[in-house]
């Protein structure tokens, strides 16, 4: 644009330059909390870890809400599912790296946020999974070979939602929130006596979609449980950028129960969870459970967290391990000695094999499959494309 001249032009000009380069040094994090009247705000009100029946060295805390009557046989079980859930997720990042996975999204440190919220589910409540689900997917039933084949991209959706009750994974960052409502409303209208939950991260809270599905679902009534891992980071996004007040407090403002637990130990997630959901389905609406969490490897094998986090804070949520807690509380109960976490380490030995050698046996599709499962029935939108495909291939084979 040409340059009008005149001192008024001169004179805005500079201002006009110095946006951005305030901008960005709002968006580096300069210039926060300083003086600026509104530091307070960014403090979260509220800290701490949230509801806990486990201490981290194992001890059981009695909470007059959200009771565990977890016995040694139960205890066992949960700790079976989080190790083999590990050992599955291992398998996934190996299996990336020697080239036989597209990408893969580490659950590690979230087992006890998924296996605690899994089995306080129902038969008939429907599951929402986000895309780092794994040990919830286990939880349904879904073979980890088909976790392995939508992140090998030979399959667009790898399991039955209706077989599992357990939904596609959704990589659209909080759409399933939206989803998980109105099928929620469909559930309640339909008299079924049961619950949805669904899972999303930190970072979705950014997303309008999960505000409006927190509205919808608080005016309807709607059967949901929102299950919010909130693992701190969203990729390289920390906390504090993404909201100025605890995430489990967002629920009040739409009018219905929010509750912080410590996501690190599965009793307590366990406990809270299946409160809300039996508050789901008894027709009280929506509850958010913020499961305090951490991510302890990379958002996916794309990523690179040495480049935005510090060691020093991965090593202290390393001593709030899920796995080695519930293990301290089977052993100082004398429910499990070693003889029972041998055999589960060989159990886990066993399950990566068959994921590892599944992986390697898995056939390729052929290209023009993509557009098999596109809708339902024919539509012939879809036909044209796949003709033109077929076009496209052919002039290579004519080129010889
Ligand atoms: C609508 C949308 N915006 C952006 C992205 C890119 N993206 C992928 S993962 C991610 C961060 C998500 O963080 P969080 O919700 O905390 O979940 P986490 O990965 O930590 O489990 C973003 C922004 C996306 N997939 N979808």
């Amino acid at each position: 644009m040409a340059a009008r001249g005149g001192r008024g032009q001169l004179h805005h000009e500079p201002a006009d330059r110095a946006r951005p380069r305030r901008q960005a040094r709002l968006l580096a994090g300069e210039g926060r909390g300083r003086g600026d009247g509104r530091a307070e705000h960014r403090r979260h009100p509220v800290s701490g870890d949230g509801i806990r029946l486990l201490t981290p060295d194992g001890e059981r805390v009695p909470h007059p809400d959200y009771p565990s009557d977890a016995g040694p046989e139960e205890l066992r079980a949960l700790y079976r599912d989080m190790a083999l859930a590990r050992r599955v997720d291992a398998e996934g990042v190996t299996l990336q790296r020697q080239g036989e996975l597209g990408l893969w999204p580490s659950l590690l440190g979230q087992e006890a946020a998924q296996v605690g919220s899994v089995r306080a589910l129902r038969e008939g409540d429907r599951v929402f999974p986000s895309y780092r689900e794994h040990a919830v997917a286990l939880g349904r039933g879904v073979d980890p070979l088909a976790l392995m084949r939508l992140f090998r991209g030979v399959d667009h959706g790898a399991w039955d939602p209706e077989a599992h009750d357990f939904h596609l994974y959704t990589l659209v960052i909080g759409s399933q929130t939206l989803h998980a409502t109105g099928y929620a409303c469909g559930m309640a209208k339909d008299g079924a006596d049961a619950a949805v939950i669904v899972y999303f991260g930190d970072g979705a809270t950014s997303q309008g979609d999960v505000s409006e599905a927190f509205n919808f679902a608080a005016v309807w009534d709607a059967p949901v449980v929102f299950f919010c891992q909130n693992n701190q980071w969203a990729i390289s996004e920390p906390n504090e950028r993404q909201t100025r007040v605890p995430l489990h407090q967002r629920a009040q403002g739409f009018g219905f129960p929010g509750v912080r637990v410590d996501g690190n130990d599965v009793l307590a997630v366990q406990a809270v969870t299946r409160a809300a959901l039996d508050h789901a389905r008894s027709g009280r609406g929506p509850f958010l459970i913020e499961a305090f969490t951490y991510r302890m490897g990379a958002h996916t094998t794309s990523d690179d967290p040495s480049r935005y986090r510090d060691a020093a804070e991965v090593e202290s949520w390393r001593a709030k391990d899920p796995l080695l807690r519930l293990e301290r509380l089977l052993r100082r109960e004398g429910a499990a000695d070693d003889a029972f976490f041998a055999e589960v380490a060989v159990a886990g030995e066993a399950l990566a094999a068959r994921v590892r050698e599944g992986v390697r046996a898995m056939a390729s599709p052929a290209p023009e499959e993509m557009f098999d499962h596109v809708y339902a029935e024919a539509h012939t939108g879809v036909d044209r494309e796949r003709a033109a495909f077929a076009a496209y291939q052919a002039a290579f084979a004519e080129e010889g």
